[in-house]
């Protein structure tokens, strides 16, 4: 019986193991956990709890709120703005920062979340998920949105918890991307995978097919190739997943390899696309980097674009490293 690692126990080695990460940014990962718990619950009570359905408001993005949206977001400001190890929070679901009030400490780290993404999914019980970034705030006195800013190189950790068939957390602090089971009958995360590796190569790519004509060009090149199979320039088949939910189809690619695609499209063309830089692609482009694959917004690796504001959007590539690499090729200007 091999003996169970939890999440503690993990963090506290890799703290300990030349300070891979200061007990403060420990402290605050274990809160993060704590507080996907919480959201797991009130996911899995469903119709239950009385939290399916909109909330008859609209987020930064224009986007209908669910009551979950809300409560995830409630859940992870509640559990974080305590602890002393936190400057400021972000989130999809709030238009400015959230500054910790001067009655609680105030620690040197930034918070970033999407508490619950592909929240579309909510009310047809198919996987979502809550993802998040940390940052270090710059010195200097206070706090502001601008300090927030900064490349998705610069975070110190970043993950995401699914909410699926399995509850599973998904973390990095750049030293490999580790998988934690929730252990329901011991309330605690359990190490299920480390050191995840995605294959270079894949038969398998994710796109919503439906938006296919307002592609632009090399988008539509790549995946008519895919659909060519065999017989193709690709000369082998492929397969297609698209489950609406970043996080469960992140979750896939970590598992079993495959290329995820929010390409630009011209249904908004002044729109870089759908999805957010800071707490959607930045998080998801480092877990993929650290296991292995690559992450780019066809022509820019993702964790180098310095961000101009806070809820920017961006087009997202990222998966097995070949597929990304031969997709960012195909954006190149013609040599
Ligand atoms: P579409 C969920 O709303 C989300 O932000 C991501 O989780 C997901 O990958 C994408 O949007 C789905 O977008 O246009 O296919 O509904």
């Amino acid at each position: 019986m091999t003996r169970k690692i939890s999440l503690t126990r993990y963090l506290v080695e890799e703290q300990r193991v030349d300070g891979a990460i200061p007990a403060d940014l420990r402290l605050l990962l274990e809160v993060v956990a704590r507080a996907c718990k919480g959201i797991a619950l009130a996911v899995n009570k469903g119709p239950l709890g009385g939290v399916l359905g909109t909330a008859e408001s609209e987020n930064v993005q224009g986007e209908i709120q669910k009551k979950l949206d809300i409560i995830a977001n409630e859940v992870l400001i509640e559990a974080n703005e305590w602890g002393g190890h936190l400057a400021a929070m972000a989130s999809e679901e709030m238009e400015g920062i959230y500054v910790v009030p001067h009655r609680y400490p105030k620690g040197e780290y930034l918070l970033l979340f999407d508490p619950l993404d592909g929240s579309s999914n909510i009310d047809v019980n198919v996987s979502i998920g809550t993802i998040f970034s940390v940052l270090v705030k710059p010195e200097g006195a206070g706090v502001s949105e601008q300090d927030f800013l900064q490349a998705g190189s610069k975070q110190v950790a970043a993950g995401y918890c699914v909410y699926g068939p399995q509850t599973t957390l998904v973390l990095t602090v750049g030293d490999g991307v580790a998988m934690f089971t929730l252990d329901r009958e011991h309330g605690s995360f359990v190490l299920t995978q480390e050191d995840v590796h995605i294959p270079v190569d894949t038969k398998e790519f994710s796109i919503n097919m439906s938006n296919m004509r307002h592609w632009d060009v090399p988008v539509i090149r790549y995946i008519e190739e895919c659909l060519a199979g065999k017989e193709g320039p690709r000369g082998k088949d492929f397969n297609m997943r698209w489950v609406a939910s970043m996080v469960a189809d992140v979750h896939r690619i970590l598992t079993r390899g495959g290329v995820f695609m929010y390409p630009w499209d011209r249904r908004d063309p002044d729109k870089p696309g759908k999805l957010r830089l800071m707490y959607e692609a930045n998080p998801m482009a480092w877990l993929i980097e650290q296991a292995g694959g690559a992450a780019t917004d066809g022509r820019r690796r993702i964790l180098d674009i310095k961000p101009e504001q806070l809820h920017q959007r961006v087009a997202v590539m990222l998966g097995s490293k070949n597929e990304v690499e031969r997709i960012t090729a195909y954006h190149a200007p013609a040599g």
